[in-house]
């Protein structure tokens, strides 16, 4: 297990890399620069990331969020021209020392919440929270409205209110398309990809759907165990790989996530994970806790043990942790408590290390 933590880049966080490093166990990050789904990320930016990264000791082998353009996922004959992007993106991350980039298949949206800062009663912290009920009959073009009239409210990430138009037409261009046709597009920017990964020794990790079940009836391929082996069958390569969010499959109480952990590590495609902790509130209803098994309802012993004896190279994060000591910043990408995180994922790790080795 390598420990890492996400960075936006020192123009975009408020964390300094100073800080990472002083978390005990942390080899690195699992870092991102802020382009557009597309975009080619030149070399010059991407040096100037790495070099940022290494000059405060840390390591950079794992890159997220590098995004796949709309058209490739929804087939449109442009598609070729991204995908080819998306191949001179990896060369160019090869050449500073990534080794493996997360990102998702995920129809128009990435994550969804209906409150970024849901207070705690008992302990004044506050986390990510998602309750369907909040919805109700809104469709996705009405949230992105009323996060226009109340910032505090619903967000929809990427899909700022000035981008309105531009939603309406890419939700038209999905309509009537089926997780079969998804999984074609998906097939055919894999076959396009996966040849390039192998050659410059990247691993492609796919996240999964948050929350785990499909939204505004588009199709989603990324949510369950059964998801995962079509996926991987799609290019068999250790190139084409997994990324598993404990709290976004978590968030469906369908999974069982030490279970599909240990599947996959066996197969040697999970190249990395996020981890983190849910607690379920009713159905489709859950706050994010913190990592500590008994705040939440995932296990996150067997998770880890799963990860120690199945994929034990994995990279490792940290994920979304509660805002708490009055830290304020990016929802979810606070320090305090996913330092605490980190910590308390290393310390079962030990435990689990030793105990197998009968110390
Ligand atoms: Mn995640």
């Amino acid at each position: 297990m390598k420990m890492t933590f996400r960075w936006f880049g020192s123009a975009q966080d408020t964390i300094k890399l100073s800080q990472i490093k002083q978390i005990p166990g942390m080899t690195g990050l699992m870092g991102l620069l802020d382009k557009a789904a597309g975009d080619i990320w030149r070399e010059d930016e991407i040096k100037a990331y790495i070099d940022e990264v290494h000059a405060a000791g840390l390591e950079c082998e794992v890159i997220e969020s590098v995004n796949v353009h709309e058209d490739i996922k929804l087939g449109l004959p442009t598609r070729d021209k991204y995908i080819e992007n998306y191949r001179i993106t990896i060369r160019n991350l090869a050449k500073y020392g990534v080794k493996v980039i997360v990102y998702n298949f995920m129809p128009v949206f990435d994550w969804l919440r209906t409150d970024l800062a849901r207070i705690r009663d008992d302990d004044g912290s506050n986390s990510l929270y998602f309750d369907e009920k909040d919805l109700g009959t809104m469709g996705p073009l009405e949230i992105v409205r009323k996060t226009a009239q109340d910032s505090k409210g619903f967000s929809l990430p990427g899909w700022e209110p000035e981008r309105l138009a531009q939603l309406e037409t890419t939700l038209k261009l999905y309509e009537g398309m089926t997780a079969e046709t998804l999984l074609a597009n998906y097939k055919y920017f894999l076959q396009g990809i996966v040849p390039t990964c192998e050659e410059v020794g990247v691993r492609m990790a796919v996240h999964p759907d948050d929350p785990a079940w499909p939204i505004f009836g588009l199709p989603r391929i990324a949510h369950a165990e059964e998801h995962f082996a079509k996926i991987i069958s799609l290019v068999d390569s250790p190139a084409n790989s997994l990324c598993l969010c404990t709290g976004s499959l978590g968030s469906n109480t369908a999974n069982d996530v030490p279970a599909i952990v240990s599947r996959f590590g066996k197969l040697g495609r999970v190249a990395c994970m996020h981890i983190r902790n849910v607690k379920h509130l009713g159905y489709r209803k859950f706050r994010e806790a913190s990592h500590l098994s008994s705040d939440g309802d995932l296990n996150m012993y067997a998770i880890v043990k799963a990860v120690h004896d199945t994929c034990p190279d994995a990279y490792v994060r940290p994920d979304h942790g509660r805002m708490i000591w009055n830290e304020t910043g990016r929802p979810g990408y606070g320090l305090y408590d996913r330092a605490l995180g980190a910590a308390y994922l290393n310390g079962l790790w030990e435990a689990i290390d030793k105990s197998g080795k009968g110390e």
